[in-house]
């Protein structure tokens, strides 16, 4: 799966352990497949207990992410050095709950980068995740079905209570999914009133172009190896 590497800039003021990146570019690297949904961010999530590290990119960028995506970014030649990203700074999950980074307990560190973004109107673990309750949920894209908040609605008639309702919510994620792709429509943005399949490929080249994202080959490094 090529995954979207979105460009999450951390801004002043920081917390003291990022002293040491001081004058350079910061940005939270989230892997997402739905690049169409960055319009409804509010938040990101990161595993408390995950280890995470803050890499040299190039000269001026900063990506915080997995140690193990970096290897992946490096086969793909993203990052400065061949086979080896410069770890700047050591960092776990609990040094970054702050502010918008916020715990999420079902994140996996060998998948995409450890930094998810939040998209509470479509994505229904992010919708379940307690933690959204303070944001105001951004509609985005419409759905005949479900309305302008899909998660919410999913999650409703499914009667998803927690978090942990694991079932239920691989069915919601997987209704929504579909059902976004196949019928969702832009509500928001360059691509206001298209359809969802359309508008995808052209935000996702949008974001690209503009160097708000970096693409992300999750298993670059085990193709490599083999033509190695
Ligand atoms: C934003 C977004 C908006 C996402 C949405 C989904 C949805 P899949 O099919 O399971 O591979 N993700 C990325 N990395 C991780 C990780 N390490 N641990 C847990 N979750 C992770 O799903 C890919 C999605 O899983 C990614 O796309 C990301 O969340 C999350 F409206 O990014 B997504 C209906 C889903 N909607």
């Amino acid at each position: 799966q090529d995954y979207v590497l979105i460009k999450m800039e951390v801004i002043p003021p920081f917390p003291s352990k990022f002293k040491m990146l001081e004058g350079r570019d910061i940005f939270l690297a989230a892997a997402t497949l739905r690049p169409e949904t960055m319009y409804g961010q509010t938040n990101c999530w990161v595993l408390p207990e995950g280890k995470y590290g803050a890499f040299k990119i190039h000269e001026t960028d900063v990506f915080i992410l997995t140690q193990r995506s970096t290897l992946n970014l490096a086969y793909q030649k993203v990052s400065r050095v061949l086979e080896k990203a410069t770890c700047l700074l050591e960092l776990s999950g609990l040094d970054l709950n702050v502010i918008y980074a916020l715990p999420m307990l079902t994140i996996l560190t060998d998948k995409g980068t450890g930094i998810v973004t939040s998209v509470p109107s479509d994505s229904p673990d992010d919708y379940m995740d307690e933690w959204v309750l303070p944001f105001d949920i951004i509609p985005i894209i419409n759905i005949p079905d479900f309305g302008d908040k899909s998660a919410e609605k999913v999650c409703h008639d499914l009667k998803i209570k927690r978090q942990n309702d694991k079932e239920k919510l691989v069915e919601a994620k997987r209704l929504t999914y579909l059902k976004g792709f196949t019928d969702g429509r832009l509500l928001v943005g360059e691509f206001e009133g298209m359809k969802v399949q359309e508008a995808k490929p052209l935000i996702k080249k949008l974001l690209l172009e503009t160097g708000q994202a970096v693409v992300y080959l999750q298993d670059s490094i085990i193709l490599m190896r083999k033509l190695l």
